[in-house]
């Protein structure tokens, strides 16, 4: 087992590894900004470097400088987190070639998943159901004529390393398809640096549902069910829960069977997520495999009773994965707490946070990094904490949910309370009734 990690990140992400490390008697290493010094994952790490000044550029994505708080200190693995450098290929190179074990996928594998084509006719190989599209890229404007005609509008014309809701366009016509040909890979081009387009037929008004994957380094894969993440707002998860309320036992199966498919076509090792668009007929499709510890693992842990990062940590020490079969019993959501004025078109809201009381109580739990007197600084994402509620029902965690969200005061910035709370009381988020078009006309009341 690994003596020392770094953490190659910060927040409530970079302090939750830090406790998991510490429970398997792993030695900890923080890298910091700057703009950091007064968080609680330097705090708490054994040690800490500071490897930069606050722009994440010359920090927490400052290859060199990671690299050389790794040498300095001496660990033999590094956990990149969520975001920054967990899904960059060059880094996890880096490290191989430095002899520091990359806690997260291989570079290949992180190329092979980035490429969003690549990864879809990989799966499509494989047996995983997708989208109906074209078979890779296309390469010429009537290229992509003529395969609209075959796919029939509505279609979607996406970038190859498209992410995060760039780069794509929903095309109804001939027309918009010349227009979206020019305009979206201008976008694609100056997002990404690379426009190569790919195109599907478009879903109307799916659901984002994911299942989560273990593999270990023996060939063994688990998939550890669902987690709905359709309440999104452009692209941002706001709540996430397991089960979907939109789930069927049928369903389930015939989903985490094509999510194992998936993990062990490409010899998955760690744990991963493949994302499914779900239609309303309970048609599922592969849209992307992210190669990382997500934002919302959390209520997988709840309703499984497992440490994902622990899993993470000991899969890639070479242990076997065992006992992960997994039937849902319990219901866990989590609310994502960002430092954002919701009735101020979601304007960031960093700043000091003058008081700051936790709820708490049986089956609540809150990931953060913030405390009273902390102050938010404006370089970063603005998550601030993550309310996670399980219970034995959907109804009870709901209801645990509305009574924490009450309960929870954070002065001194704006939060997404507010709208968790109005959400959580809607009538059809309540009867399980949404899609990722939900938020489009949602509507807050002052
Ligand atoms: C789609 C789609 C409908 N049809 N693809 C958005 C992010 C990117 N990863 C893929 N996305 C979508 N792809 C087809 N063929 C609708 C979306 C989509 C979406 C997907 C998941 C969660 C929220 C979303 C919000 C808008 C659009």
């Amino acid at each position: 087992m690994f003596k020392k990690i770094l953490i190659a990140n910060r927040g409530e992400i970079a302090l939750r590894i830090i406790r998991t490390c510490h429970e398997m008697g792993i030695k900890t290493v923080a890298v910091y900004s700057k703009a950091d010094e007064e968080s609680l994952h330097v705090r708490f790490a054994d040690e800490a470097v500071c490897i930069g000044p606050a722009s994440s550029t010359d920090s927490y994505l400052h290859i060199p400088a990671i690299i050389a708080a790794a040498e300095i200190t001496n660990v033999d693995a590094i956990h990149p987190g969520y975001g920054f450098l967990s899904e960059n290929a060059k880094f996890s190179k880096i490290c191989e070639e430095n002899g520091i074990k990359f806690i997260g996928a291989s570079p290949d594998m992180i190329s092979k998943m980035g490429d969003k084509a690549t990864a879809i006719k990989t799966m499509k190989k494989a047996g995983v159901p997708t989208v109906p599209g074209t078979d890779g890229i296309v390469s010429s404007f009537e290229d992509a004529k003529k395969a609209a005609k075959k796919i029939k509008y509505p279609i979607m014309l996406k970038a190859t390393a498209g992410g995060g809701g760039k780069g794509m366009k929903v095309c109804n016509s001939d027309k918009d398809l010349k227009e979206a040909w020019k305009t979206t890979r201008r976008e694609a081009k100056a997002a990404f640096g690379n426009d190569d387009m790919y195109m599907e037929k478009f879903i109307v008004d799916p659901r984002h549902i994911e299942i989560q994957i273990v593999g270990d380094s023996h060939g063994n894969y688990c998939h550890l069910s669902e987690r709905d993440c359709s309440i999104q707002r452009r692209h941002q998860k706001l709540v996430e829960e397991t089960p979907s309320p939109f789930m069927t036992d049928k369903l389930r199966k015939a989903m985490g069977d094509a999510a194992v498919k998936a993990a062990s076509a490409v010899k998955y090792e760690g744990v991963g997520t493949v994302e499914f668009l779900v239609d309303k007929d309970r048609n599922f499709y592969f849209m992307e495999m992210n190669t990382r510890l997500q934002v919302e693992h959390t209520i997988t842990e709840e309703v499984i009773d497992h440490d994902l990062v622990q899993e993470q940590i000991k899969v890639a020490a070479g242990i076997k994965i065992s006992g992960m079969d997994y039937f849902p019993t319990k219901h866990s959501i989590q609310c994502r707490i960002n430092a954002e004025d919701p009735f101020n078109d979601w304007r960031p809201s960093p700043g000091k946070i003058t008081t700051y009381h936790a709820p708490g109580g049986h089956g609540v739990r809150i990931d953060t990094h913030v405390y009273s007197g902390y102050t938010i600084p404006p370089h970063y994402d603005s998550m601030i904490a993550k309310l996670i509620t399980v219970a034995q029902t959907r109804e009870e965690a709901i209801s645990k949910m509305l009574r924490a969200l009450n309960e929870y005061i954070i002065e001194g910035v704006k939060t997404t309370i507010p709208f968790h709370i109005q959400l959580l009381n809607n009538e059809d988020f309540r009867a399980g009734n949404f899609n990722t078009g939900f938020l489009d006309d949602f509507e807050l009341k002052e």
